[in-house]
């Protein structure tokens, strides 16, 4: 998978793709071609403004700054030239639907993203409907600065999905919020030493009966989500039938 991002501050993402999985994702190795790779784009480059200026203020008024049609056009059409492979276009923005599992999992499959994170008090509406089909997304009903954090949330969540990046090719299958163990939270986790300040690891841990191990663990699911996610058990397929 080819994934662009288009960002006036390409700086910001550094640091989180060139870290753990996401960097392991974008090397090869005589054993397999990189699964992902990244490709950073400032949107400022492809302005025309002899000063730079990549955003102005809002027509009708209001506080903050609108990011320009022109820097954003003329950098998506440069960079899709970049590769012949069809780029699914996607708006970080609060403006969009909230990002899920779902979405993540579909977005895995394709062959190339492009991500433009958007600064500012967002990005004038022209530019958005000329790049029509572009999918606007959210991660969730909350206000940050701006969209790249949203961005590399976005390309984590993504990335270790793709077949080949997490190695242990089982363990992105049966978790939170996939088919597996319906739309549950996962189960409660303990590791050595088996008694930590007085308190015990579950002895079903330790007994080796694999099933026995399985049904603690599915009961546990329920317990956690009950308590911490209670909307998850109310939307339930199997919750109010008649
Ligand atoms: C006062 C109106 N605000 C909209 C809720 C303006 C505004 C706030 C924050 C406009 C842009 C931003 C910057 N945020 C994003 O670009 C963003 C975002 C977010 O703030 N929360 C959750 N998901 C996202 S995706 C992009």
């Amino acid at each position: 998978m080819r994934i662009d991002v288009l960002t006036l501050f390409p700086e910001m993402f550094h640091g989180v793709l060139g870290s753990s999985t996401l960097k392991r994702a974008s090397q090869g190795s005589e054993r397999r071609p990189a699964p992902v790779s990244y490709h950073l784009t400032n949107i400022r480059d492809y302005t025309t403004d002899k000063h730079g200026k990549v955003d102005d203020r809002p027509f009708g008024g209001g506080p903050g700054m609108v990011m320009q049609c022109q820097p954003i056009w003329d950098a998506v059409m440069a960079v899709e030239r970049l590769d012949q492979r069809p780029a699914i276009r996607i708006l970080m923005t609060p403006q969009g639907c909230k990002l899920g599992q779902p979405l993540v999992e579909e977005l895995a499959t394709r062959p190339r993203l492009l991500i433009i994170a958007g600064h500012y008090e967002g990005v004038d509406e022209r530019v958005i409907e000329k790049l029509d089909p572009i999918l606007r997304l959210s991660i969730g009903d909350y206000v940050l600065s701006g969209g790249e954090l949203p961005a590399m949330v976005l390309i984590d969540a993504v990335v270790r999905l793709i077949p080949g990046v997490l190695g242990h090719e089982e363990s992105c299958q049966h978790e939170s919020f996939s088919p597996t163990r319906g739309r549950l939270l996962d189960c409660p986790h303990y590791t050595r030493p088996r008694t930590w300040q007085g308190v015990d690891v579950p002895p079903v841990l330790l007994s080796g009966d694999h099933a026995a191990i399985e049904a603690w663990r599915s009961e546990q699911a329920v317990r956690l989500t009950a308590r911490f996610r209670p909307d998850l058990l109310r939307d339930h397929p199997t919750q109010g039938a008649p």
